[in-house]
């Protein structure tokens, strides 16, 4: 595999990198995506499931849907594209992973500046008294729990349609794409708004755009390069091909 001489050079001399990720960095562990030919949730659209009314018309199907996701997510472990993510960010000076997924891979790989847009499904909350649920065997549920307070729903705390991303969370996302030099755009559709705007945002103020991805999507036509192939191909040979020790670490 070989990269362009001027993709190693933005990286290599970079003060800060933003990277964004989606559903596609955490298939080659075995986690669905939602959208495309290999897209588990292909029974269902993610718009089906993924909001509010939903689960509020059928809170068993919706629970159920996190409970199966949340077991799978325990039985797979990070892939070399999360490993790699660990490795570029002891590299650089300045680095962001802003993520759109909530299965907690990054971390679990070692990723320490992770910022989760869409929530994280190891965590759940009432829907109406919002007390945070960690003590219930989540996995052993197929049917929304209600809460030991007030007799609530027992909702995921993730990000649904429709629904707003943590303020601070969101914040952090772009502020690290206005200030960084290299934005990479991993393993996402680029369609779900507003993740999708940061690389644009990015872009705008100059930095430079790189897509990994599977296939072409609706950022490819304003990225400086779309590299098809492998998350976790491309991302460990990209660093292994970038020559870091001029920063001296
Ligand atoms: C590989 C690979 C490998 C595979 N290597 N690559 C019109 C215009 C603009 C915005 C809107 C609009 N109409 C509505 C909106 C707003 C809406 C939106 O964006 N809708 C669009 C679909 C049109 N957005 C929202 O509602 C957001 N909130 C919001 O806007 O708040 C303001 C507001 C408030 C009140 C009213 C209105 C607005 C919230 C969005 C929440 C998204 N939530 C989900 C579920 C999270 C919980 C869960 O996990 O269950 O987030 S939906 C789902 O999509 C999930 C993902 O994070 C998100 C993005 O998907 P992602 O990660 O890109 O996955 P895929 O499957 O789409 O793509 C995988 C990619 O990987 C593919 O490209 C593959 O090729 C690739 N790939 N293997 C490299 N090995
Ligand atoms: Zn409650």
């Amino acid at each position: 595999m070989t990269f362009s001489d001027t993709l190693k050079a933005r990286i290599q001399t970079a003060q800060s990198v933003c990277v964004l990720t989606g559903a596609g960095i955490s298939a080659e562990s075995g986690v669905p995506t939602f959208r495309g030919e290999e897209g588990l949730w292909k029974k269902f659209k993610p718009e089906e499931l993924a909001n509010f009314q939903a689960f509020i018309r059928n809170p068993d199907l919706v629970w159920e849907w996190y409970a199966y996701r949340r077991k799978l997510i325990h039985e797979v472990k990070p892939n070399p594209g999360h490993v790699a993510l660990v490795e570029l960010e002891r590299r650089v000076k300045e680095f962001t992973l802003v993520t759109q997924n909530v299965d907690n891979l990054h971390r679990r790989a070692g990723s320490q500046s992770v910022v989760e847009l869409h929530g994280n499904i190891e965590r759940s909350y009432c829907i109406e008294c919002k007390t945070v649920v960690s003590e219930l065997n989540l996995d052993a549920l197929n049917r929304a729990p209600r809460c030991e307070r007030c007799g609530g729903l027992i909702r995921p705390d993730v990000v649904w349609f429709g629904e707003m991303l943590p303020v601070e969370a969101f914040s952090k996302a772009e502020a690290a794409a206005l200030r960084c030099d290299v934005f990479l755009c991993v393993g996402t559709s680029a369609v779900v708004y507003p993740a999708a705007s940061l690389p644009i945002t990015a872009l705008d103020q100059g930095a430079y755009i790189v897509e990994i991805n599977r296939e072409y999507t609706d950022l490819s036509s304003r990225a400086h390069e779309t590299l098809i192939g492998k998350a976790g191909e491309i991302l460990p040979a990209l660093l292994r091909q970038i020559n870091f020790q001029q920063r001296g670490s």
